[in-house]
């Protein structure tokens, strides 16, 4: 049952889809402004939230709920720390923040979703309202839960039902089904910031092949432009660019390019100009178009949010697709923004009042602010507008929108352009009903052994917000990488939808054939594609059926005590369990079981050991270059035994069923051709069954 609060005149995001239902089961809308306490007791609001005003004389709103002590918090998407939220407060403001550290309160994303698992309750909320949104999950206070909504105009909806997971379906039967990437993009992709020319690439390419480590993307960073303008190709580094991406296809090889959200200010170039001429920028109070600087120089941000604007810009991405490319990433669509030129000049200005002084210290802390808050200020999200369904609005009430904007811009225009074909889209910057247009990638992480197993546990706090095509930087993106980092966290990322190794410019290159253990890795990375039945069936069903591909212990186990507070092992589909290692020189793990399983071992795809383990603690031996997993009693593991360089080589129909059957075991199988879009189709399913003998 999902109810719908309505307060003040909210904006329409664009996140909900699905008005339609109604009832019992349904959907139920109670709107009202007045009396705001009658409404939540009124509603059933009140069993759950006292409703307060955000602050003295504020016309925001704050939503507490007291928390048992035993209530754990999910969801909240795109975050730092555990599975359970408790413990931090969040806030929901889009932000180019590669620091993601334990006390970081905004990542690139805006999920404003978030279930209570209590003893006697469970419930879920979304919030939707696109400005800044704060989770406070018992920071302020223990067994408090309370969100603030800086503005009285907002959309809330209320989820009730016996589990996390029907809260889940609940939320996306609200806001649409889940993207679905072509079958490639499950396979291996190589990353860096950036392969400067197409020789590089023809080499990363290459070495890929020569060494048998199966791959299936190559990404191009933004200097395959030509000066960072989206929609062009720098023609000295990449020359006849269309044969280009010819050739990577003969060999099984995707070219992703990435796609910036700023358009560059240059006389000339077509996309500027068109975007001045017909008015698609985002603008000032006085009505200049904003001029922000970001990679390319002076920029201006396409209006993402004017339907005109943004089918201009999803139109643009035509000039690549024309060129054979079938896949992109969405990038700094926070959007960030290094600096603004009009707080640029006023900085300046200011400076020049500190020249030839005796600094003392507080001038001295203040002239160093002045300059290091210059990017993503506060101050630029509040100095242009978008033209928002008629209406001119401010860029920090719609701010948590730009990133959703411009990926459903792009994923339209695919539609339009090539409706019968999937194409790889995914974005940096999200806010709920952007799954429905492609996925996310994790952001800018770092080489750090912590960040594995954040890794871990964003992964299903992002599914329970609908975004299924989701994986971090594997071997993490700033800082250096090393042998043992980059191996273990490969070992998880076999797991994750997108499996993609990137690195940030200037720090260690880390393609895995740089290393010594070259065999260890290919292993690995063959071990993805022997799984690839597996994991492209189980994210489809996810997908299809409003549920998600990698869940907490606790969904599957709620009676288990244990088992519900488990941070760090994860179910993937529905057969098998992981335990994946985090820990640096750590030669195996405790594991806990919360029923019995059949441990694999793979020393390679074709190299396994099965023992089955009693419930229970076990510590398990996990050598550096082997993979673990548990299969669950009565579940199946299909497995292509014979991977391939690119997922086209995989065999999907021939396959080798690992199975732990105690009476009876049965498995449905989906598999289709990976390129279509006939997901309904019953054809795909097959089911296998397994009797003990
Ligand atoms: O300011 O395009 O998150 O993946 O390599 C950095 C360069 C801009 C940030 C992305 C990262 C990408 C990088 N970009």
């Amino acid at each position: 049952m999902v109810r719908k609060y309505v307060f003040g005149t909210p904006l329409e995001t664009g996140a909900v889809v699905s008005n339609g239902l109604k009832g019992e089961n349904g959907f139920a809308e109670l709107a009202g402004t007045e009396g705001k306490a009658d409404l939540t007791e009124m509603t059933g609001l009140g069993k759950y939230f006292s409703l307060i005003p955000a602050g003295e004389g504020e016309e925001g709103l704050r939503f507490v709920h007291r928390m048992d002590r035993e209530d754990i918090v999910y969801g909240l998407g795109e975050n730092v720390r555990g599975i359970n939220k408790r413990g931090w407060i969040y806030e929901s403001c889009c932000s180019d923040n590669p620091n993601h550290r334990e006390d970081t309160r905004a990542l690139y994303g805006a999920h404003n979703f978030l279930m209570v698992k209590g003893k006697n309750k469970n419930f879920g909320i979304f919030v939707d309202y696109p400005g800044k949104v704060v989770f406070d999950v018992g920071y302020s206070k223990m067994q408090e839960l309370a969100i603030t909504v800086p503005d009285g105009n907002l959309y809330f909806y209320l989820m009730e039902g016996e589990t996390p997971e029907e809260l889940v379906k609940e939320l996306r039967q609200l806001t649409g089904r889940s993207y679905i990437p072509p079958k490639w993009a499950f396979g291996y992709g190589q990353s860096r910031w950036s392969y400067m020319t197409a020789e590089e690439v023809r080499e990363v390419a290459r070495l890929h092949r020569e060494n048998g480590i199966p791959l299936d993307s190559i990404y191009l960073d933004i200097d395959y432009m030509e000066r960072y303008k989206d929609f062009t190709v720098d023609e000295e580094r990449f020359p006849d660019f269309g044969k280009l991406v010819e050739e990577m296809k003969e060999m099984g090889i995707h070219l992703v390019p990435i796609i910036d959200a700023g358009v560059k200010v240059e006389d000339g170039y077509s996309v500027y100009e068109e975007g001045v001429e017909k008015g698609y920028f985002c603008r000032t109070q006085d009505g200049e178009f904003f001029t922000a600087g970001v990679w390319p120089g002076k920029v201006h941000f396409p209006d993402m949010l004017n339907e005109e604007a943004n089918r201009w810009f999803g139109g643009k991405y035509k000039v690549l697709l024309d060129q054979g490319i079938d896949g992109f990433w969405n990038d700094m669509n926070e959007p960030a923004i290094f600096y603004s030129e009009s707080h640029l000049k006023e900085v300046f200005e200011n400076l020049a009042d500190y020249k030839d002084k005796n600094l003392d210290l507080q001038s001295f802390f203040r002239f160093k602010g002045m300059v290091s808050d210059i990017s993503n200020n506060e101050k630029d999200y509040e100095s242009f507008y978008h033209v928002f369904h008629g209406e001119k609005i401010r860029h920090d009430k719609v701010h948590n929108l730009f990133g959703f904007y411009m990926t459903k811009a792009a994923s339209q225009a695919f539609e339009e352009l090539c409706p019968e074909k999937r194409v790889l889209m995914y974005s940096r910057s999200s806010y709920i009903g952007m799954h429905r247009y492609g996925g996310i990638w994790m952001g800018d992480n770092l080489s750090w052994w912590s960040h594995i197993l954040l890794n871990i546990r964003m992964l299903p706090s992002l599914n329970m917000c609908g975004f299924l095509y989701t994986g971090a930087d594997l071997g993490g993106f700033g800082a250096d990488t090393t042998e043992d980092l980059l191996m273990r966290w490969l070992e998880f990322g076999i797991f994750t939808p997108l499996m993609r190794n990137h690195s940030a410019l200037g720090t260690r290159q880390q393609e895995v054939y740089r290393f010594e253990n070259q065999e260890a890795f290919r292993h690995i990375i063959e071990l993805r594609y022997g799984l690839l039945p597996y994991i492209y069936s189980e994210y489809m069903k996810a997908a299809l059926s409003d549920g998600m591909y990698a869940k907490p212990l606790a969904f599957a186990y709620p009676e288990d005590e244990r088992a519900k507070r488990v941070e760090d092992q994860l179910l993937i589909g529905e057969s098998i369990m992981v335990a994946p290692v985090y820990e640096q020189n750590a030669t195996g793990r405790y594991v806990y079981l919360p029923e019995k399983m059949k441990m694999v071992r793979f020393r390679t795809l074709t190299d396994r050991e099965e023992t089955v383990l009693e419930q229970g603690d076990h510590y398990i031996e996990i050598p550096l270059e082997e993979v673990v997993l548990f299969i669950r009693p009565e579940h199946i593991l299909p497995l292509a035994e014979k991977g391939g360089q690119s997922v086209e080589e995989v065999d999907f129909e021939n396959l080798t069923l690992l199975d732990f059957t105690l009476e009876e075991s049965s498995y449905e199988y989906y598999s289709d051709d990976g390129y279509g879009k006939d997901f309904e189709n019953p054809a795909h399913r097959k089911v296998f069954r397994k009797k003990a003998k």
